[in-house]
């Protein structure tokens, strides 16, 4: 990479503190007032989602001008060339939306599709996970590394569930499997942070499906530079077309191997 950078983190971490202060101030009035639906009727957009990605696109066009944004919840389309920002206003949505302090703002920085940096947010707990491509991973300042599990069936994984019923009932088929041959599993509805807790050996692993660019586009580089086995969607068909797998790498093809003898890659 021909350039450093770590300095598109301090932009995004100075943005990222912005929009978490406006979503911890504006959420009882956001989950009071009309909450709108998405994909599903579970898949809920709350006001305070759209004024975060609309504060950071604002910021993003003063402090980076001309590079352009893809959010969750406007959308928006890649640069043909140079930087484009990803963001997530609110991942964790229907956390945020119960009071559930497990939520956070994401906001990675791509060159030609690829995160070279990012920053995951924590409103409640005022964590800030950062990682530049090259120079590693931290949480509030403190290098992250993965953990050192090297035994599948003492292994603590994190994994997620669809929106759409049908999928997720498959999907459960394949969790329910895949918990007798490892220590445990754990759903915790934050994609972004279920990565940063793989970064830190808070978790071995973690997969998931159907997650959108905004939803790993930091937290997989986090991830990535904390040593972890990374695979992104479209990587590893064998795992699904929209698959995203992460995991230490003493588990990692042993635990790929078992998700796809329990059907996670047909689900
Ligand atoms: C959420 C993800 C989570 C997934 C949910 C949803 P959102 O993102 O972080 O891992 O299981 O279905 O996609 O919608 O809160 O930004």
């Amino acid at each position: 990479m021909s350039f450093d950078p770590r300095p598109l983190v301090d932009v995004a971490v100075t943005v990222a503190r912005e929009a978490a202060d406006l979503v911890q101030r504006t959420r009882q009035a956001a989950v009071t007032a009309q909450v709108d639906t998405k994909s599903t009727a579970t898949d809920v957009v709350t006001e305070a989602d759209r004024a975060s990605e609309q504060l950071v696109r604002d910021r993003l066009a003063v402090l980076r001008p001309g590079e352009p944004v893809i959010g969750e919840e406007e959308g928006g389309s890649a640069a043909v060339e140079g930087l484009t920002w990803v963001v997530d206003p609110i991942d964790g949505t229907v956390n945020y939306l119960y009071g559930l302090p497990h939520y956070a703002v994401s906001i990675a920085a791509q060159l030609d599709g690829v995160s070279v940096a990012g920053v995951v947010l924590e409103p409640v707990s005022g964590r800030v996970w950062t990682a530049a491509r090259g120079h590693g991973a931290y949480l509030d300042g403190t290098r992250l590394g993965v953990s050192g599990a090297n035994r599948l069936d003492l292994s603590l994984v994190g994994y997620g569930f669809a929106y759409r019923a049908e999928r997720r009932q498959r999907q459960a088929t394949t969790w329910a499997a895949l918990s007798t041959r490892v220590r445990d599993i754990r759903r915790a509805g934050a994609a972004s942070l279920d990565l940063c807790a793989v970064a830190a050996g808070w978790l071995d692993a973690y997969a998931e499906h159907a997650l959108g660019r905004w939803d790993w586009a930091a937290g997989a580089l986090i991830a990535a530079e904390a040593g972890a086995v990374v695979r992104l969607p479209g990587e590893d068909p064998e795992l699904g077309e929209d698959a995203t797998f992460v995991a230490t790498p003493g588990i990692a093809e042993d635990l790929r191997t078992a998700l796809v003898e329990c059907g996670f890659g047909s689900v």
